[in-house]
């Protein structure tokens, strides 16, 4: 038992693939090259990554085949649900909603009540509509739902929806948003001590990656006597570096804030005097 691996489930071969091993890379756990096996090492943490579907990972992490894995928060929803989940990751967004053939009137859920709604997320469906009150026949359906009322085997979907591109085609409109969706990490309810630890050093890895990614690292130029309304202007992790140019008169003034922020101040940064912003991107941030 000591000397078990510690182990995370990603998705093999989907949209959450490329994303969780890019996340795994970025905080330092590079995997051998060469044709992908069922579990792999990673260099430079002690952890096993385990291939496979993406619909198993709630289950494998609950039952303790995984310790912890990466998967959509809807996978959960509609699976077990005894695993923690542990932290948000930021990718593989997407939104779950119903939608009906366009032509068909829609004001409000009720217009649902005993009509047959085609889905792969039966729970979910199920955990909504008993919450509005409306009873609908929920057919459970495993891939191709999007087809299922142009054939005439349901009045209405409840899907997956990200561009809502494939609803359009399929000549059906979104009219009801349920619940938005991301990726998450997921971990076992009963780890270990040594596994918990293993567990924190991992998830402080992915907080400085996904910090950092937020954040900028701001540089500008500016004359002394506007330094105070420029400082005051940034809202930084720490107040920020001032350093002297070698221009008598000037600064450089250096501080981290997140992109969202440079970009709704960046006008008044320069208004206030400010020149040569260098905006850095960085690699990993503790704070
Ligand atoms: O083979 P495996 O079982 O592992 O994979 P899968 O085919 O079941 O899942 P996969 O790779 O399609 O999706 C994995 C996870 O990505 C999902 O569980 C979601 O958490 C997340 N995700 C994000 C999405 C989408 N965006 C998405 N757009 N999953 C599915 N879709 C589908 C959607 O259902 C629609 O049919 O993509 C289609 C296109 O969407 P539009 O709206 O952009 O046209
Ligand atoms: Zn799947």
């Amino acid at each position: 038992m000591e000397n078990q691996k510690f182990r995370l489930a990603i998705q093999k071969k989907g949209r959450l693939s490329d994303k969780s091993l890019a996340l795994l890379k970025a905080c330092g756990m590079d995997m051998e090259q060469g044709t992908r096996q069922l579990m792999v090492r990673v260099k430079g943490f002690d952890l096993e990554v385990l291939f496979v579907r993406d619909d198993d990972i709630p289950e494998y992490v609950q039952d303790g085949v995984a310790d912890i894995g990466i998967v959509g928060q809807n996978e959960v929803w509609e699976s077990v649900r005894n695993v923690d989940v542990v932290e948000e990751l930021g990718f593989g967004h997407c939104r779950m909603s119903i939608a009906v053939p366009k032509g068909v009137k829609y004001e409000s859920i009720k217009d649902l009540d005993k009509k047959r709604i085609a889905t792969s997320y039966p729970l979910i469906l199920k955990d909504f509509l008993d919450k509005e009150g409306v009873s609908a026949s929920i057919q459970k359906i495993s891939g191709a739902v999007e087809i299922t009322p142009g054939i005439d085997l349901a009045d209405a979907i409840f899907d997956i929806v990200s561009t809502g591109s494939t609803l359009i085609s399929n000549g059906l409109k979104e009219v009801q948003k349920v619940v938005s969706s991301q990726a998450v990490l997921i971990a076992n309810q009963a780890l270990d001590a040594r596994k918990k630890a293993l567990l924190s050093q991992f998830l402080f890895r992915i907080r400085a990656v996904n910090t950092a990614k937020n954040n900028k690292y701001i540089l500008l130029n500016a004359p002394n006597e506007a330094l105070d309304a420029i400082t005051a202007i940034l809202p930084g992790v720490k107040s920020p570096t001032v350093m002297p140019l070698a221009k008598s008169g000037w600064s450089s003034v250096h501080t981290v804030i997140s992109e969202e922020a440079f970009w709704e101040n960046i006008e008044s940064l320069k208004a206030a005097g400010a020149q040569g912003i260098l905006v850095i991107p960085i690699e990993k941030m503790i704070v």
